[in-house]
């Protein structure tokens, strides 16, 4: 079965537990069940991931290298700072979908400037949880075409 890598950067552990009005409710643990869940019959498994540590996001783009098919990342506050993480994206020669689950460019400048949106194949932006599975569907038709 072919692989999407769903990698989640700085924080997003917290899911759920602070904040609600800006990320809501859901959990990381719920949101990975759903990927699970909606790619299973896309023929797609998941390998779901978070890190609090940047490194080890570009370790597993690294590994995405050997593995996946696709990339789904949401590097949270790394998006605006991580010239590693764009570095290492760019390596990666499938399609790259950037998430957000809030709608970024509705909030404060500082989350305005990704450095990695210029690498990646399309981006989902402000529907919440929700984006993640909106994701995985858009993953299904970059990796076959209808
Ligand atoms: O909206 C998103 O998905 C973000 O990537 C979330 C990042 C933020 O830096 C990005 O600009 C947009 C922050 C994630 C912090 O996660 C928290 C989760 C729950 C409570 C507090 C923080």
């Amino acid at each position: 079965m072919k692989k999407i890598f769903i990698l989640n950067g700085s924080n997003l552990n917290l899911l759920g537990q602070r904040e609600p009005e800006i990320y809501g409710r859901t959990t990381l643990a719920e949101i990975r069940e759903r990927c699970i869940a909606r790619a299973k019959p896309l023929g797609y498994e998941i390998d779901f991931r978070q890190t609090n540590f940047e490194g080890e996001l570009v370790e597993s783009i690294h590994q995405a290298r050997q593995e996946a098919a696709g990339i789904i990342v949401n590097p949270a506050a790394y998006t605006f700072t991580s010239i590693a993480l764009l570095d290492a994206l760019k390596t990666f020669d499938g399609p790259k979908i950037e998430l957000h689950i809030s709608n970024v460019h509705a909030r404060e400048s500082t989350y305005h400037n990704s450095l990695i949106s210029r690498t990646v194949t399309g981006i989902l932006i402000g529907f919440g949880a929700n984006g993640y599975e909106l994701a995985i569907d858009a993953m299904g038709r970059f990796l076959a075409p209808a």
